[in-house]
């Protein structure tokens, strides 16, 4: 058995909405934070906004990571169908996300894809089962190495 690679920060929070604009502007102008990124997912069908909230001791970064489905099919449109907005997943940083999945794949812990698939901003992202979980959908990402110093990339 490899050596656990265990998370060492929050990335992200994933927050689901039905409208992109006006829940960056809600942010925006309650708080103050600003855009970092934003993208399309086409595979994960998703609209996306990073707002960068602080930089974490390993270097990296914790952002809120605004959602908005892209087609009617897509897990998140599915999600806010039956939820309405709110709180989608939660992510956590590691700097391998292969041997932290494998782990807590050993773990007994569904890992939804067999290898990791790309998330924002060039990162290495997979799942974890809700339902394995305690009902929180929990994200594993590797951020990208020239976005992992938490600097400028991405704008
Ligand atoms: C579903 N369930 C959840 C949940 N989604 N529980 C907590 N949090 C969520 N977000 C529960 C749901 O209430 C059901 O429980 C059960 O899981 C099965 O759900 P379902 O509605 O039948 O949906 P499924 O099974 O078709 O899909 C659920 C999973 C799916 C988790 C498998 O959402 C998935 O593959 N998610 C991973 C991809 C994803 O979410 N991408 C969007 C973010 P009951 O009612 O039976 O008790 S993309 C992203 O974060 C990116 C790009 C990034 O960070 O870079
Ligand atoms: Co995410």
């Amino acid at each position: 058995m490899e050596k656990f690679v265990s998370p060492t920060r929050i990335d992200h929070i994933g927050i689901a909405c039905f409208d992109l604009d006006a829940t960056v502007e809600f942010y925006r102008t309650t708080y103050g934070f600003e855009v970092f990124h934003r993208e399309v997912n086409e595979e994960q069908g998703v609209r996306e906004a990073m707002l960068r909230i602080n930089g974490t001791d390993d270097g990296g970064a914790s952002y809120i990571q605004l959602l908005e489905p892209t087609r009617d099919d897509s897990t998140v449109a599915k999600w806010l169908a039956k939820n309405g907005e709110g709180v989608h997943h939660l992510a956590f940083g590691t700097a391998d996300v292969d041997a932290t999945a494998d782990g807590v794949r050993e773990r007994g812990v569904r890992v939804l894809y067999d290898e990791p698939r790309t998330g924002s901003m060039g990162s290495r992202i997979t799942f974890l089962h809700p339902k394995d979980c305690h009902g929180v959908l929990t994200e594993l990402v590797t951020a990208a190495p020239e976005t992992a110093g938490g600097g400028t990339a991405g704008h």
